[in-house]
């Protein structure tokens, strides 16, 4: 029975807060709390009335216990309560699942498109103007506007699931799939892929922030400018010796791989590694140099070939890429 509380007590703890569908941030997601909670207090109501109608066949008063094998009560209460209660439920679910696309009909909705690769986030924000912005690790969305995101997959499957918005969708090999949703108010809240893929998929995380408009506005007018010039000037050459160009992209300097995540911005997130580290210079140097220690599998090269004082300026040089 103690184990049994701890238990429960450890699984309602889980529920509080960041990354909780029961936080509601959102229409979509309120709706979907809602039905949480209509399931579970109609499936107590009705354990509660089984519980009854057991004691009542087992030790009630003989013209109970005659009322309750009357055909008339098997057929009400056997068959058509259930296929009524069922199907209300049913045809509830569905209107639930295309509450966002009918949220987004009415107004012109934000286009991002999010990659899940092993195991991370491909960010790209869509314009108006067919341009693009890639970003990683990191959702940020304006409040009072519809967001419609396009999910999709490098690899393997993965499921995209920020529980404070919005319900969870497969990100599936070959296909794109579309999930919308509003942001009430500003905050920060976290997701977590949530389709076992592979070795490090519990470390596969990241944080939403919702912003005031003309906040968002501002931000990502500087997220599609080039990296500012470094500062760090020999981060910056280690990193083009590095080979780190080879994966990673910083626009405005050679570096334009594809493989990793794009980090002309990456100073201002608000993680690294998909939520596993702080960004700070220290936790760059962590990154660099114990990747394969805090992240399992993860699919950056191990690089030991940097010394202390190195590991120090590439840290300062990517930290100060804000
Ligand atoms: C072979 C390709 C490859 C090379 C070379 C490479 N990386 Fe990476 N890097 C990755 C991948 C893949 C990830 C994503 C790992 C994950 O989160 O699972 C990553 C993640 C990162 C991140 C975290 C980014 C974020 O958004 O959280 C940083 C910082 C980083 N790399 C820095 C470097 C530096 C510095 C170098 C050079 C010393 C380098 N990388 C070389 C593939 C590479
Ligand atoms: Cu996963």
């Amino acid at each position: 029975m103690k184990l049994f509380c701890i238990m429960a007590l450890l699984i309602i703890a889980g529920c509080h807060g960041q990354q909780s569908a029961f936080t509601g941030l959102g229409p979509v997601s309120s709706r979907i709390t809602l039905l949480t909670w209509i399931m579970i207090i109609g499936a107590a109501l009705i354990t509660l009335l089984i519980c009854a109608l057991i004691l009542i066949s087992i030790a009630g008063p003989a013209g109970w216990r005659h009322k309750l094998t009357d055909k008339k009560s098997i057929v009400w209460g056997g068959i058509v309560f259930p296929v009524v209660t069922l199907t209300a439920l049913l045809v509830y679910g569905f209107l639930i699942l295309n509450a966002g696309g009918a949220l987004i009909q009415a107004e012109n909705p934000v286009h991002i498109s999010v990659v899940g690769e092993q195991w991370w986030w491909r960010v790209i924000y869509r314009y108006d103007d067919g341009r693009t912005t890639e970003s990683a690790n990191e959702l940020r969305i304006p409040t009072g506007r519809p967001i419609e995101i396009e999910l999709s997959t490098a690899d393997v499957i993965h499921s995209f699931w920020i529980p404070a918005y919005a319900g969870k969708i497969d990100m599936i090999p070959g296909r794109t799939n579309i999930l919308h949703f509003i942001a009430d108010k500003p905050g920060i809240v976290t997701g977590q892929c949530a389709e076992y893929c592979g070795g490090a998929h519990a470390l596969m995380s990241f944080y939403t922030m919702a912003m005031a408009p003309s906040e968002y506005d501002a931000w990502l007018a500087k997220e599609r400018t080039n990296a500012r010039p470094a500062l760090e000037k020999e981060g910056e050459q280690l990193f083009l010796s590095g080979g780190c160009g080879g994966c990673h992209t910083v626009r405005g300097i050679r570096a334009d791989g594809r493989i990793g995540p794009d980090l002309t911005h990456v100073g201002s997130r608000l993680s690294l590694g998909a939520g596993i580290l702080p960004n700070t210079a220290e936790g760059f140097a962590k990154w660099i140099s114990q990747h394969q220690t805090v992240k399992p599998e993860s699919l950056m090269p191990p690089f030991g070939i940097f010394s202390e004082s190195e590991l120090q300026s590439l840290s300062a040089y990517l930290n100060s890429l804000e």
